[in-house]
């Protein structure tokens, strides 16, 4: 049986700029009043509909390599679309959108999608990074860019579905469509649901997806494979 399509994204971004705030405004409606440094990768799941539709947005939530030292390298694997957050109020970390997007074409698929995302745009009084820095910045790099308050909920869904956009574009899995065409499925409706069938799959589609899952269970059988390899059943010392 089918279910609906999954596709990986992560928000990616130095400590604090408010990668967990972006993920739990779109995730959950509310922008956390107390929210704590992420010290573990965290994932998120919200189902999209779009024209007949459902996807399965899985989005990995995840710490400023800044204190931690780099993000392991399974995080990036199969990843459709990066969320690359930077706080319009803190320069360095409009600064660290260099190294990231290094880090990025480093570790995926030269066809992975990006969409930068200057948050904290309601603190007008704080900001230091200007409209034109960072259109500058993603032109050159040609990349979308949009800026956001999680805080008081402005582009929020707007960026996480003009990514959702541009991997189905590139990835041509569904019929040409338009962000406005995309609403989240209300939580009560997923909670409640049988299993999630795409109205109008077809065959060649439904093909495609399972070829994309048979890949991602390969791979994660092979890094598992080559993990134990390294170190060792049991071993913790694995750098992936
Ligand atoms: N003014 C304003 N503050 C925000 C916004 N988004 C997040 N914050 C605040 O910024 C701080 C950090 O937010 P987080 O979402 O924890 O940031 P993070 O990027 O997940 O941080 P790490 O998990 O430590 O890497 C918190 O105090 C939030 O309340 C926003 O849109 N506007
Ligand atoms: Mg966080």
């Amino acid at each position: 049986m089918v279910g609906p399509l999954p596709i990986k994204f992560i928000v990616l971004g130095q400590v604090g700029v408010g990668k967990t705030c972006l993920m739990k405004r779109f995730c959950e409606g509310e922008f956390p009043e107390y929210v704590e440094s992420t010290l573990q990768p965290d994932i998120a799941v919200a189902y999209v509909q779009v024209k007949g539709f459902h996807i399965r947005l899985e989005i990995h939530d995840t710490l400023g390599q800044e204190r931690f030292g780099k993000l392991p390298n399974i995080l990036y694997r199969n990843t459709d679309g990066i969320i690359l957050v930077c706080d319009l109020t803190q320069a360095e970390t409009f600064s660290s959108l260099t190294s990231w997007l290094a880090e990025i074409k480093d570790h995926c698929d030269d066809d992975v999608s990006v969409v930068i995302a200057g948050n904290k745009m309601d603190d007008t009084n704080g900001r230091l990074v200007t409209r034109q820095m960072i259109g500058s910045f993603a032109n050159v790099e040609n990349y979308q860019f949009l800026e956001t308050s999680a805080k008081n909920n402005i582009n929020v869904e707007r960026v996480f579905f003009s990514l959702l956009n541009e991997v189905l574009r590139k990835k041509t899995l569904l019929p040409e469509c338009s962000v406005s065409e995309m609403s989240i499925v209300p939580k009560e409706i997923v909670d409640n649901r049988q299993p999630y069938l795409p109205q109008k799959l077809t065959a060649e589609k439904v093909d495609i997806i399972s070829l994309k899952l048979h890949k991602f269970k390969e791979s994660t059988k092979t890094e598992v494979k080559s993990c134990a390899a390294q170190t060792g059943e049991g071993s913790s010392s694995c750098s992936c």
